[in-house]
This record gives C-alpha cells, structure tokens and sequence, in this order.
C-alpha cells in the first residue's frame, strides 16, 4: 500500500485548517473537564461540608433568587420533585454551556477556559455566601475550578490533529505563516510529524497501516485514553465523595439516636379514614408526606452536634441539646401539616403523629419579654419563620418543638433532628426543619425568608376540602357513584361537608372519626348519577367556627388559595 502521507494523494489545505480540533472530540472534552469540575468539588466538599458543593450552592442559591412565581410554577408543575427537576435542569445548562464553549474553542482552548472560569466564579461566589458552610467551604469551588481548567486543556491539547496533511508545497507555506506560534511541528515534512506524534503516544515510530485522514489514529486513540482516563479518576473522586461525605452525615446519627420515649397518643380509630373509598389514610406514612422545603440538598445536622439556642427578648438565654429536650419529657400530638402553595384540590397536605415537647411551655422557660411580637426561627441552612408569638404562648395551642414522626426520628427530609409543627399555620408561618435559632423579636426588627418574597405575615390555614373520588376526569358506569374526599381546618375543626352535583343542591356527607380539631376528618357521600354523559361535583367544608369555605377562587398567594374544589366525570 502507498504510503498514505504522500503529499501527491492529497490536496493541499493551509495548516490552521489542519489545526482545528474535530467537533466530536471537543464535545468528549467538554463533557468530561465538566465531570471532572462536578467531581473534584465533591470531593473536597466532602470534607469541608456538603453545602460547600459549588452544584448544590448555586442550585441553593439560584432557589434563594427565584422569583416567587416562579418558585409556585415550579411546586405546581413539580411538586416534591421540584428540586429533580432543577438539578436536571441545571447539569443540562451546564452540559449546553460546556458544548456550546467547546464548539467554539476549535483553534484555540480559550473560550471553554474562560467559560470554566466565569462558572467557577459563579460557584464561588454562591458557596461563600451560603450562610450555613465554614472558612473551607471555598476550597471545593476553587477544586472545580482547578480541576476543570486542568482538564479542559490537558485534552483539548491531546484533541488536536497530529498530522497536517501535505507538509510540503506552496500552501502549507503559506499557512505556516499564518499558523499558531505554539505548533511549531506545522511546518515539518509529514513523516517526521508522525514519528513525532508516534514518539508521544506509544513510543513507537512506526506508522500504522491505515492513516487516511489528517487525525491519525495514534492521535485519536491518545485522546481517548486520556479522556477516558480523566473520566474513570473523575467518577472515582466523585463516588469517594459520596462515601466520605456519607460517613459524616445526618443519617447515622438518625440511624443511632435513641428511641423516642414518649407519652403515646391514642391511636387513630377505625373509621377515622375512609381509606378503602379512596382517602387518605388518617396518619401519612412519613415517605409519603408531603414535602416542602428551600433547601436543594438536605440538612445533614447530626443530633450530637445539634444545638437549639433561645434568644433575644427572654429573661433567660437557653441553649439546648438533643439530650436535653428528650429529657423534657415527650409528647405526642397528631396533626396535619399543610402548605400554603397547596392548590385547591392540591396534594401538599398530611397528617403525622409528631413527638416531642411544647414550643409554649420552652418559650414560658426562657421568658418571653413585654413587647415581643414574633418567634424568628432559623434553620441549620439558613432558612427563616416568623411565627406570632401570641399564638405560641396559647395554652390550648399544642404547638411543638418536634423530635419524631410516627414513632420514629424525623426523616432527614422532615427536619432531623428537630423541628416546629404549629396546629393552624401554613408549613411557611410555622413549621421550621432543622431548627437551631429561636429569636423572640418584634414584627420590624426581622424579616422571615417568605415574608420578603410577597407572602404574608399571618398565615393561619383556610378552611378547605377536597375530592379524592371520582378522581377527575374518570369514567363509571351510571347509577351509584361513591364520592369521597377530605376537609380539614386546623385548629379549628370541621363539622360538616356537603357536596353537589351538577350545580344542584347541597348534600351533607358522612365524616370520619373526630379524632381532633388539630387534623383533617374525610368523608363520604353515594350519589344517584343516573343520566349517562359529563358530570360535575362540587364539595365544600363548614368549620367548627360556623365559618363554610368561600366559592370565590382565590390564587395560593399571599396566603393562601380559596374556592371549591370541583371534578368532572363522565358516566356511560
Ligand atoms: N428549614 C426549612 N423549614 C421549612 C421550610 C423550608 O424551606 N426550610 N419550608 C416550610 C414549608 S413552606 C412547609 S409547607 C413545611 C413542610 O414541611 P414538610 O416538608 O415536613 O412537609 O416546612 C416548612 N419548614
Ligand atoms: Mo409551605
């Protein structure tokens, strides 16, 4: 066979050309100086504190700048998996970004470098400014930053063409002089070249048998080993990450804290769900209860590292451990926790036996002082609530400083290892996760997270009910049609719900078990649906205030959504 590389087989094309990195080898790179930016950062997070995850940070942050319709957009469309969904879409940006730069670093590694740089920034600014990570939070944005830089040009240089074609003859002349500077191999006649690139990869000088393009596959194969290589220490630095930050979090401590004795509530009764019509049951089993929350990556507070300070205008500071609140003595309460983002007819809604110890009687300790106005709770991640103090010093309240959640520790996600639960209040008024500050302080003197946002100060939950069967848009044969929901109106208590057909009139249903006025009741009614075709029902609640729940639609903002949930079904 000829020796491919003579000049004769193939056309001259000036050398900067021959210099460009194919697109598919830059896209490899890209990808995984990304891999290895993402990994590099685990890592040391892993040491300096998950928060310090630059991803996570400018996840944490990217939530913290939201705008607050979009943040309702975003619990609407996505509910508990709101935060999938931006973590999926902040490593597509990313992927985007990273093959958007590389595609233009063809000549040159300068654009990918510089994109690296501004998202390294980026990931900085947002871990240091996290309020919850230490002084060595900014050693993991600085490891992506270095890792991604490194690797991004490491291959970008191993991306480039070893062989220029023709290295002789009046073009390759001419584009020497136009070339790069820093390639001074252009110019050489085109077997000295590959021996050179030979030289570089396996030491041999041998051409292999089949070059026929200006990328020889010593060239490419090099490239390759070096990315694949950069990609395996990438997934291995991140999955010791993983383990290494593993080790150090919450869920060991939960794993070992010790149980949660408590003076136990009855237990729901019988017929205090009417699951097998198609409710809820009474009590949410904790993986199934709602979840809502800031934080893009959970709290990881071990109990023996938790501390509760109380603060701010009391007699008396106090500073709690986890040891310290289960000798209190514990409690139980059930209760059913709402959001305010909840739509009408929405899903975020659940009710849990919660143990721990009484947020009043803990504030009664401290001493609240004359003229507070607002408990100012904070979380371990730097998330705030006010609560009206007023409603916490209630003697009837029940409101809790939370240790458990149907009979075990709170999951991570629900606050381990302590949180507030306040019978009445929407989640965002009240019900602080990973609580390590009470701030007794006035209305003016601090401003909680959702408050600056256009929520309200005072947030007591709305009276409300929902339609669990026919789900919507079924389809059933005419006739008997069970209809079945729940309605709650904490702290209040519901007495009665009726539901309608077809704009008819109101028909009383049948509630479940009154196990308190702090949880939702369900309830049932059989209509006679005998006309086949499109059907509508309607149902509303009436509390124990007398107060029956408003058609007039309302949108969840400022504090909360009104107006009758309504389905339609069809029966043939
Ligand atoms: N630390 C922290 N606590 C928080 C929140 C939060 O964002 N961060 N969200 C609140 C809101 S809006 C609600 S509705 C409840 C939800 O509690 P859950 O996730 O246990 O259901 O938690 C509240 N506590
Ligand atoms: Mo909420």
């Amino acid at each position: 066979m000829a020796p491919t590389n003579d000049p004769s087989q193939k056309p001259p094309q000036p050398a900067t050309a021959a210099r460009r990195v194919p697109r598919a080898r830059l896209v490899i790179a890209a990808v995984v100086a990304l891999a290895a930016a993402l990994a590099a950062g685990h890592l040391v997070a892993a040491f300096a504190g998950p928060q310090a995850s630059p991803l996570l940070a400018v996840g944490n942050a990217a939530i913290d700048l939201t705008p607050s319709w979009l943040k309702d957009f975003a619990i609407a469309t996505f509910g508990t998996a709101d935060k999938i969904a931006l973590l999926v879409g902040m490593g597509a940006t990313l992927v985007g970004l990273a093959v958007a730069a590389a595609l233009a670093s063809r000549r040159s590694p300068a654009p990918g470098t510089v994109l690296i740089a501004v998202v390294g920034v980026v990931g900085l600014v947002a871990v240091v400014t996290r309020p919850d990570v230490g002084r060595l939070a900014a050693l993991a944005p600085l490891a992506s930053l270095v890792a991604g830089v490194a690797t991004w040009l490491l291959l970008h240089r191993r991306a480039l063409p070893s062989t220029t074609g023709p290295a002789t003859g009046p073009a390759t002349a001419t584009g020497t002089a136009t070339g790069s500077a820093s390639h001074p191999a252009d110019p050489e006649p085109a077997d000295t070249h590959l021996s050179t690139d030979a030289d570089l990869s396996t030491g041999t000088s041998t051409p292999p048998p089949d070059t026929g393009t200006s990328t020889s596959p010593p060239g490419r194969r090099r490239f390759l080993v070096t990315a694949g290589g950069a990609a395996a220490i990438a997934g291995v630095a991140g999955l010791a990450g993983g383990v290494v930050g593993g080790a150090r979090d919450a869920a060991s401590s939960r794993a070992s804290a010790p149980p949660l004795r408590a003076r136990r509530a009855p237990a729901p009764p019988h017929d205090a769900d009417f699951a097998k019509l198609g409710t809820p049951t009474f009590l949410t089993p904790n993986d199934a209860f709602y979840r809502i929350d800031t934080a893009l990556s959970v709290p990881q507070v071990p109990a023996e590292d938790w501390r509760l300070r109380i603060h701010g205008m009391v007699d008396r500071e106090l500073e709690l451990t986890y040891d310290d609140v289960r000798r209190r003595g514990l409690i139980e309460r059930q209760l059913t926790l709402c959001c305010v983002s909840n739509q009408v007819g929405g899903e975020l809604i659940s009710t849990a036996t919660f143990t721990g110890v009484d947020l009043g009687d803990l504030l009664r300790d401290a001493g609240v002082g004359a003229g507070a106005q607002q408990l100012l709770s904070s979380s371990s991640d730097g998330w705030t609530c006010g609560t009206p103090i007023d409603v916490l010093l209630e003697r009837d309240r029940g409101a809790m400083l939370a240790l458990g959640m149907n009979g075990e520790p709170l999951p991570l996600e629900h606050g381990f290892p302590a949180r507030l639960v306040v019978p009445g209040l929407y989640g965002y008024v009240s019900a602080t996760k990973w609580v390590t500050d009470l701030e007794v302080t006035t209305w003016n003197a601090r401003r909680a997270y959702w408050l600056d946002r256009g929520w309200a100060r005072e947030a007591p939950v709305k009276t409300q009910s929902r339609i669990d069967r026919p789900s919507a848009n079924a389809t059933m044969p005419a006739g008997r049609v069970i209809a079945a929901g729940i309605a709650w109106a904490q702290h209040t208590g519901v007495a009665k719900v009726e539901v309608r057909l077809d704009g008819g009139s109101w028909q009383e249903a049948t509630l479940s078990a009154d196990v308190s006025d702090d949880t939702w009741r369900m309830w049932h009614l059989a209509l006679d649906v005998d006309r086949p075709g499109n059907h509508r029902i309607a149902c509303r609640a009436t509390d124990k205030s007398g107060y029956t729940q408003t058609s007039e639609r309302t949108g969840v903002l400022p504090d909360g959504a009104t107006g009758h949930h309504t389905i339609t079904f069809t029966t043939e």
